[in-house]
């Protein structure tokens, strides 16, 4: 057992973020219905939904995720935290009684950025969001300190998280916005009340829960309804934005022919140059790829009017480090598609990924096969939280499922029961005996051209390999 006095009396562990948010002022803000006057109103230090992740001093908030996140409040308290939120009570430790917590927890993000007065730049786009954020944060970093969105927590959850781990000194925060359904933008732009936002493109692959492309256009430019007066606005020289342009706010289009432009480009092997209609001279970048010119260009733009100057920015670039996507699309030597997820590892996010990909309407004669490799470090409660699953596995839009590991044996055990015989299929990965080289020719043997594959699994139990090796080798 950890001794508790022992980690109290040491320096905290963690030196990121520090919200400095007080119990009481938490309290006040999110609403607290249960009286809160007999606690020390202490400072805390970051807030964390996933009980594994808690640290002395934390906020814990206990979400509904595959499992109702209250289930795991004594396991917070015993890694350290000082309080949590909660919708019913708690015995014998800190906690503030609120109707919903993931409301409460989006209040205390919007108050957070409220009162560091940071500067947010909202970035959203079908493809290239991720690398337009990470470029943009990369080039503001010269002059200011910023911060920006981790992986891919760029949901509303994973937003207010990302809030809420910004260190209270910073100065400019650059936000990814993700949407699965229309109103997901609205939310939040919303709450974060971007000074700037950028719509990078609207794309139409993958559209799990939207009608159209015009659909889609419309869910990305409600980026601008949270933003103020004079906010500006970079949306793609594309017509299906035109119904949606705000009035409020300054817009500028980006494109062929359009206000930003890309007048000259060279691409080669592992690098490119590129200059664009607003800059003095040319711009080197260490990528490949014409959409990633674009990128740059849109980032250069905004970094240009925060004022930063166009010598650091051609600097910048030199140096810069792109984050890998976390889930992305990809293709296999055969045709197939494959949905690789090979990191966040808890069950909320197994689940979600899940019946994201369930609802992706099919390609035509083609099936979905569905790959799922332990989750680890989930403790006593492991096989419990694995089985779980079953609930997220359907046999009608299912074909196949393959299961890798040791903690999922029993999940595979309970969907050998509810799908057709051969469907269903276990390799072990133990200690002792590792199935992987058979899981993969499985994989193989069941994948067809047309088919979509999900893949997803702890970063340790090696599905990237089993990715690579799909788009890789010709079988
Ligand atoms: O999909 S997410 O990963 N997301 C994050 C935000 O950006 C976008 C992506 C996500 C993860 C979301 Cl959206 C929401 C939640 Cl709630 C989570 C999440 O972290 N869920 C988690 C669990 C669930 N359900 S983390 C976690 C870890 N926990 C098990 C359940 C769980 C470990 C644990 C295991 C055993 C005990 C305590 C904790 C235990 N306590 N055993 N005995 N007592």
């Amino acid at each position: 057992m950890t001794n508790i006095r022992a980690r109290k009396d040491s320096l905290p562990l963690f030196k990121g973020v520090n919200m400095k948010l007080t119990i009481h002022e938490v309290a006040r803000l999110v609403g607290a219905k249960n009286d809160v006057t007999s606690y020390a109103d202490t400072p805390l230090v970051k807030a964390e939904f996933d009980s594994r992740l808690i640290a002395d001093g934390d906020l814990f908030v206990p979400l509904k995720g595959a499992r109702d996140g209250h289930d795991f409040i004594e396991t917070a308290f015993g890694n350290g935290a000082a309080l949590t939120l909660s919708e019913k009570e708690v015995a014998d430790h800190p906690y503030l009684l609120v109707e919903d917590v993931l409301t409460a927890f989006q209040a205390l993000a919007a108050y957070y950025l409220q009162k560091t007065g940071v500067d947010v730049f909202a970035v959203t786009g079908s493809n290239g969001k991720t690398t337009t954020k990470d470029m943009l944060a990369h080039l503001l970093s010269t002059s200011y300190k910023t911060y920006k969105t981790q992986g891919n927590y760029n949901n509303e959850i994973g937003l207010p998280y990302t809030v809420l781990h910004m260190p209270d000194d910073t100065e400019k925060l650059v936000l990814e916005m993700g949407q699965d359904h229309l109103g997901d933008i609205h939310l939040l732009s919303e709450l974060a009340h971007p000074k700037t936002a950028i719509v990078t493109l609207v794309g139409e692959a993958h559209l799990a829960f939207f009608k159209d492309r015009s659909e889609i256009a419309k869910g990305k430019l409600q980026i601008a309804d949270g933003m103020e007066k004079g906010g500006l606005l970079l949306a793609p020289a594309d017509p299906i934005v035109e119904d949606y342009l705000p009035t409020e706010q300054k817009v500028v289009r980006f494109g062929p022919g359009a206000e930003l432009e890309i007048t000259e480009l060279t691409e080669r092997k592992d690098s490119l140059t590129f200059k664009a209609n607003f800059l003095e001279k040319s711009l080197d970048l260490p990528v490949t790829g014409k959409y990633n010119a674009t990128n740059a260009m849109i980032a250069s733009y905004v970094a240009l009017q925060e004022g930063v100057t166009e010598e650091q920015i051609g600097q910048a670039f030199q140096n810069l480090e792109l984050t890998r996507n976390r889930t992305e699309w990809k293709k296999a030597s055969n045709g197939a598609d494959i949905l690789s997820d090979v990191y966040n590892a808890n069950p909320t996010a197994m689940k979600l990924i899940l019946e994201t990909f369930s609802a992706i309407p099919a390609n035509e004669a083609g099936k979905k096969i569905a790959v799922l490799a332990d989750m680890k470090e989930l403790g006593d409660q492991s096989v419990q939280l694995h089985n779980q699953m079953i609930l997220s596995l359907s046999p009608d839009v299912l074909d196949t499922v393959i299961f890798y590991g040791e903690d999922i044996a029993d999940l595979a055990q309970l969907a050998s029961q509810m799908f057709p015989i051969g469907h269903v299929y276990y390799f072990k990965k133990t200690a002792e005996e590792d199935q992987f080289e058979a899981m993969v020719k499985q994989v193989k043997e069941s994948l067809g051209a047309h088919d979509q594959i999900l893949l997803k699994g702890s970063n340790s139990m090696n599905l990237a390999k089993l990715v690579e090796s799909l788009e890789n080798e010709h079988n």
